[in-house]
């Protein structure tokens, strides 16, 4: 859930190297610095498998694969550029050491991007060679001295900080900034611009021209001369001189959705086309340089606040797409708030980009799904790092006392617990990780392994081999959950109502094997960690229903004139 390490291990390309010496959140502890050799270790690893297994799948030199997975790469953010020049630099050394049938591990150690700190245990994603390790290292390191390539590769922990390449990161940094024009993306709230949390984050725009014309506002004089709430309805009637915002949405009680979430909010996805080999194409990457710049994560197809249709082949929707259905006059009124990484101890960080006004908007239903990092950490011991009750109960009051004073009057807040995250272990540990499918290597239980031992793991406590520790972190996840359920039943609020959902991932899983599907089919193959589409939009699917049966006043009634909204304007001008 951390995005550095996510970003990185998204790289099925050098260049993305970089990156994460500006993603990184603003965690300062003194382990940053191992923290990020160790990303660097997991994205050379990748990269260097998979151009290995391009040259096995294709029976092609060492060279032609180098080549072949740049000329796969886009052009946007200079991702071909950057891989050309990387293969430039490093190249020859790759070439020896992959044609003396080193593997990743060993080429990633000799190029030493991967380290072994004096103490440490040694870090690997294959099984250990034949031959002693030792001696197949001093060999490697033997060809690379001998290589006539840069000497760069001693310092290569950053790739940035080398000359050659410093001028590109930069290019691509000012890229990624210019990409967002006009607004500041972070004292503006709603924008037009797609990515960089523009509104496959939040509900359109619908007038830049004017600061008041925002999604989830009541109406401006009944929208009679512009769509003041963005909501795709505003004008008069010709037949009887009414305003249609008045006829088709007064008294439908209209509601935004906000989802304060993580990474599982927010729909973190790395593609698994993006490291196997055998499926690499043209194709594969096409989808890249957008993904990048939403911090690889994918809201608009979440299951809260999602609103493209899936392309997973599932017919169920996101939350926001049914509370459209459900009242048209509900359009574009979606905000996520989610963060990589977030919890409750750090959400007050980004709360207030939070946009509701008390006095102008519809009221909201609040979501507030921090379902993992309060449990989750990279540390060797994790259990120290875990969020206690008392913690939680002290930051889930301050959130709401936030959320008292920010939301119109009538507003709903829903708390969801914590899964318990044993399923990632049981169902995973011993299957294929996508780069171990080919040779049939590499198994979740290593890949966990290798993470843990970098201490790059999203979830230490979870996705671990020590059956205590998993244990340990499920039962720390169920109080956490309780202090929650407790929250919701005891405390009252004046703008909102409280509500708790348990997070079950059971029901889901048994829902998805009812259809004829495995329960590892609804975690994201790559990271081996987050629920995937098909699971949040289950999960969608569970809430709503529960929420319909249990308490129907949140998501308010339907609205008998959504077809004359339809008959009259049609889409109502996208999402
Ligand atoms: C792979 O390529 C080599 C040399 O081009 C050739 O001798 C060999 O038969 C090929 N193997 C397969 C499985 O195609
Ligand atoms: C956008 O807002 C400006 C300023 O309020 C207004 O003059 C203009 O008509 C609006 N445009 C549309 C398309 O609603
Ligand atoms: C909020 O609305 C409820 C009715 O929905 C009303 O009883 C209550 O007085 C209102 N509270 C405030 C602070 O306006
Ligand atoms: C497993 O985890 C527990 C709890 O963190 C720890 O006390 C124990 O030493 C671990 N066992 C091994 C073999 O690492
Ligand atoms: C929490 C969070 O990241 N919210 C973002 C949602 O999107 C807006 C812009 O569209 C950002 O400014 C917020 O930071």
């Amino acid at each position: 859930m951390k995005s550095p390490w996510n970003i990185c291990l998204a790289t099925p390309l050098f260049l993305l190297l970089p990156i994460h010496t500006w993603a990184s959140p603003a965690s300062e502890d003194q382990a940053s610095a191992r923290y990020s050799n160790g990303h660097t270790c997991v994205a050379c690893v990748v990269v260097v498998s998979v151009i290995e297994q391009l040259a096995q799948v294709h029976n092609s030199t060492v060279e032609a694969s180098m080549e072949r997975l740049c000329s796969y790469l886009p052009e946007k953010l200079f991702l071909k550029t950057t891989c050309y020049l990387v293969i430039e630099i490093f190249g020859p050394d790759l070439i020896k050491l992959l044609n003396t049938d080193m593997n990743a591990d060993v080429v990633c150690h000799s190029l030493e991007f991967c380290k072994q700190d004096p103490g440490q245990p040694l870090c690997h994603l294959y099984p250990l060679p034949k031959e002693a390790w030792k001696p197949t290292l001093e060999k490697a390191r033997q060809i690379v001295k001998k290589s006539p390539s840069l000497k760069h590769s001693r310092s290569s922990s950053d790739i940035c900080s080398l000359p050659f390449l410093a001028r590109i990161c930069q290019r691509i940094k000012s890229a990624i900034k210019n990409s967002v024009p006009f607004k500041d993306v972070d004292s503006d709230k709603y924008s037009v611009f797609p990515t960089l949390r523009g509104y496959h984050w939040r509900g359109r725009d619908c007038n830049d021209s004017n600061k008041m014309a925002y999604p989830g506002r009541r109406p401006v004089n009944w929208d009679i001369h512009e769509d003041s709430n963005c909501n795709g309805i505003w004008g008069v009637d010709p037949k009887d001189g009414i305003p249609y915002e008045k006829k088709f949405c007064e008294g439908s009680q209209p509601r935004g959705i906000i989802l304060l979430g993580d990474s599982a909010g927010a729909h973190f996805h790395i593609s698994p086309e993006w490291l196997t080999a055998s499926q690499m194409s043209l194709k594969s990457f096409i989808s890249l340089p957008t993904a990048l710049t939403n911090e690889l994560n994918w809201p608009q197809l979440s299951g809260t606040t999602g609103f493209l249709d899936s392309i997973s082949g599932i017919k169920e929707n996101s939350i926001y797409l049914r509370l459209r259905k459900r009242n048209h006059c509900n359009h574009r009124d979606y905000q996520n708030i989610s963060r990589n990484g977030a919890s409750s101890q750090n959400l007050k960080k980004f709360i207030e980009s939070l946009s509701r006004n008390q006095l102008l908007d519809h009221p909201a239903i609040v979501i507030y799904a921090m379902i993992g990092n309060d449990v989750c950490s990279r540390k060797v011991d994790p259990v120290p790092e875990m969020t206690t009750p008392e913690k939680l109960y002290s930051s889930i009051m301050q959130t709401l006392k936030y959320l008292n004073s920010h939301l119109p009057n009538g507003s709903h807040v829903i708390l969801y617990g914590l899964p318990d995250g044993r399923f990632l272990w049981d169902n995973l540990h011993d299957r294929y990780y996508p780069l171990g499918q080919l040779n049939k290597d590499v198994t979740y239980a290593h890949f966990y392994s290798f993470l843990n031992c970098l201490q790059v793991s999203p979830c230490h406590g979870w996705m671990s081999s020590n059956k205590t520790l998993r244990t340990l972190t499920s039962e720390r996840a169920k109080q956490l959950s309780h202090t929650l359920k407790k929250i919701a039943a005891s405390k009252k609020f004046t703008n909102f109502d409280l509500f708790y959902v348990d997070f079950d991932f059971q029901e889901v899983t048994e829902e998805w094997q009812k259809r004829g599907g495995q329960p590892w089919q609804l975690i994201e193959p790559v990271d081996g960690f987050h629920p995937n589409e098909v699971a949040l939009l289950l999960l969608a699917d569970r809430f709503w229903k529960k929420v319909q049966l249990q308490w129907p006043q949140v998501l308010g009634k339907e609205n008998p004139f959504n077809p004359q909204i339809e008959q009259v304007f049609g889409d109502q001008g996208g999402h």
